[in-house]
């Protein structure tokens, strides 16, 4: 820990002001280039603390970075943790306001449901499948909070990671129906197929990333609740994203989400 109280709170309501105007900040780090992970997750902690304060509810829980291909697009090699806001749901099928993001991108996920509280250290993949209640496709809407993408690791964690929203749809699934990791996914972009993968690239199973999670939050002695929606983390690099853009991800066995920037 590098930063004093004061600062973790300046920091905080830059990044949420930066959110709340779409107005884009260089990264922490030119200014800060000491921040460690702790600065920066103190720092994502005061934001969501500040967000609660303001009456948000957190409607979920992240893993990001998980796969090759995001940490090749990104430049890092490590996975990051973040929160989901009730304001980022977005309906399957529905309609997003282009003008809602600063410069939105989005990638194709696994997402899943517990039905039993997670908790580390030592959580493992076996224990995160028999703790999830279902499994469904969905897709997270990135927006950095920095001008052109341009951050380190610690700087993307103190933004929440980016995220900035959500769709979930498609066929829920219980968990021992399926192959997980085989599962095939192609996305297509206004009706083009642009990417396609299998489940696997996230750390070889999409549960291995919330086991990570579990044991990342044991460190600050807290647990994934009962219940939670948890985004697995992009299998694709992200598309970066035009008004108008029709985006659709296929996964197998799960169905489709759609959705439309307008
Ligand atoms: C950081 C967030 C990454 C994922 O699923 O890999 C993420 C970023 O790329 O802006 O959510
Ligand atoms: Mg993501």
């Amino acid at each position: 820990m590098t930063l004093d109280q004061a600062t973790i709170a300046r920091l905080a309501a830059r990044l949420e002001a930066a959110e709340r105007n779409r107005q884009p900040l260089v990264k922490i780090t030119d200014e800060f280039p000491q921040l460690d992970y702790d600065d920066a997750y103190a720092i994502q902690d005061a934001i969501r603390a500040s967000k609660l304060a303001a009456g948000v509810r957190i409607a979920g829980l992240k893993a990001g970075l998980t796969s090759q291909a995001k940490m090749r697009q990104m430049h890092v090699t490590e996975p990051v943790f973040g929160f989901l806001t009730d304001y980022g749901a977005y309906a399957d099928g529905g309609d997003v306001p282009f003008e809602q993001f600063i410069a939105p991108r989005i990638e194709a996920e696994i997402a899943l449901v517990t039905h039993t509280e997670l908790k580390g250290p030592g959580c493992h993949l076996a224990q995160v499948l028999a703790a999830t209640d279902f499994v469904l496709p969905a897709v997270e809407i990135l927006d950095s909070r920095y001008e052109n993408f341009k951050f380190d690791l610690v700087s993307v964690v103190a933004d929440n990671t980016s995220a900035a929203g959500y769709v979930c749809g498609g066929r829920p699934r219980l968990v021992d129906e399926l192959d997980l990791p085989t599962l095939g996914l192609v996305v297509e972009k206004n009706g083009q197929v642009v990417e396609t993968a299998a489940a696997a690239a996230v750390l070889g199973h999409p549960a291995a990333s919330v086991a990570m999670l579990a044991n990342h939050l044991a460190r600050q002695c807290q647990t994934i609740p009962a219940g939670s929606f948890i985004m697995t983390g992009g299998i694709t690099a992200a598309l970066s994203v035009a008004r108008g853009d029709a985006f659709t991800v296929r996964v197998q066995e799960l169905g489709s989400v759609s959705l439309r920037f307008v």
